[in-house]
């Protein structure tokens, strides 16, 4: 369950954003008549496409459905109610989410990615190149929704003497705080047996840049399904954004993942400082126990965390990008930067 409490401000921002995409997608419902539908059924979003979505249902069967008119917005993992009509259905229903997975986009609307997630595989690589932090952005978005996060180094064919420190340290980094590190070539199909046992019985989002090789990842895990990659020459450049939608796929023996398009940018506006620290794990408990309760953990005597980086006992590279984030959150509405 979400643990958080979100401000006044937030919610109502929140409540006007869902009004708006009920009433968009009200205005593009065909006005079937309660007569011309056939029985409600129950089916699972697996794709979601502007104003339509894609339901499994009975069989794996997957139909290209509508939504009813002031229907709360869907998004790909919900579980719902739908009624067929002729070779298409409508979508009446939304069944109650155990989480929700959301996120700016560079306009400052929070916009839901998926629900019924229990799994947050956030995936780098040697190229595309880093983004400044976004791994910690992503951890914090993981751990205040209570999703477990995990780390995956992907392109590990191009890991060479030059780049092998940073990634060393990027796991050892991660691993101390307790995540699951694991490296994968999706070119040489390496890691991938290490990966699919940490996927069974979940609902994984494969989330990060574009480019970085999420989809070859399961299409490596799932190679009966005809996944859609970049091409070999954007390997080299920044991406393309080949993936466009977020889109369901189930496992032979169970668990499903999502692959979801790669981001340009990553903005945590919608977020304010105590949630930014309840995001990193090492300094959330610690910051309770500084002097002052509105410590900055800047140069206030007393400060707990300050003591922890003197005797590196947290990583300061961790604590620099909480910074980063906490000085960054008053940019609401502003196109958020993620080398901020
Ligand atoms: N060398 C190497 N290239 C890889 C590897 N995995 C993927 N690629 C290449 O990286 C490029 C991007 O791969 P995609 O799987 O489309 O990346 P993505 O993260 O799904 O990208 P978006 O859908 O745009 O978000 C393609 O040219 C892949 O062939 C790998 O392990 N090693
Ligand atoms: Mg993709
Ligand atoms: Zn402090």
């Amino acid at each position: 369950m979400n643990k958080r409490r979100l401000s006044k401000n937030q919610t109502r921002r929140i409540k006007k954003q869902q009004q708006k995409a009920v009433q968009k997608a009200g205005e593009n419902s065909p006005n079937y008549g309660e007569e011309a539908l056939g029985p409600e059924q129950k089916g699972r979003v697996v794709a979601h496409f502007g104003t339509q979505v894609e339901v499994e249902h009975t069989n794996r069967e997957v139909l290209r459905c509508f939504m009813r008119a002031n229907l709360e917005p869907v998004v790909t993992g919900d579980h719902v109610i739908w009624r067929p009509h002729e070779e298409t259905g409508v979508v009446v229903s939304r069944e109650t989410r155990q989480s929700l997975l959301s996120r700016p986009d560079s306009y400052g609307n929070l916009k839901p990615v998926a629900a019924n997630v229990d799994q947050i595989v956030v995936v780098v690589a040697p190229v595309p190149e880093l983004f400044s932090n976004l791994i910690d952005r992503y951890l914090v978005i993981a751990e205040i929704n209570d999703i477990s996060p995990m780390l995956l180094i992907n392109k590990s064919d191009l890991i060479d003497s030059e780049n092998c420190n940073k990634f060393d340290e990027l796991s050892r980094v991660y691993r101390r705080l307790g995540y699951q590190v694991i490296t994968t070539s999706a070119k040489r199909e390496d890691g991938i047996s290490d990966l699919r046992p940490l996927l069974r019985n979940k609902t994984s989002i494969f989330v990060g840049q574009s480019g970085v090789g999420k989809s070859s990842i399961i299409q490596c895990l799932l190679p009966e399904e005809d996944i859609k990659v970049g091409e070999l020459s954007s390997a080299k450049t920044k991406g393309r954004h080949t993936t466009t939608h977020s889109q369901l796929f189930h496992f032979s023996d169970a668990g499903e993942c999502i692959d979801s398009p790669g981001i340009r940018e990553f903005g945590l506006w919608h977020l304010d400082k105590s949630d930014v620290i309840d995001g990193f794990v090492e300094l959330s408990e610690l910051a309770t126990k500084c002097r002052f309760r509105d410590c900055s953990h800047h140069n206030e005597p007393g400060c707990m965390i300050k003591r922890a980086l003197a005797a590196g006992e947290i990583s300061t590279l961790r604590f620099e990008s909480y910074l980063r984030i906490v000085a960054g959150l008053d940019d609401v509405g502003i196109k958020a930067h993620p080398n901020r």
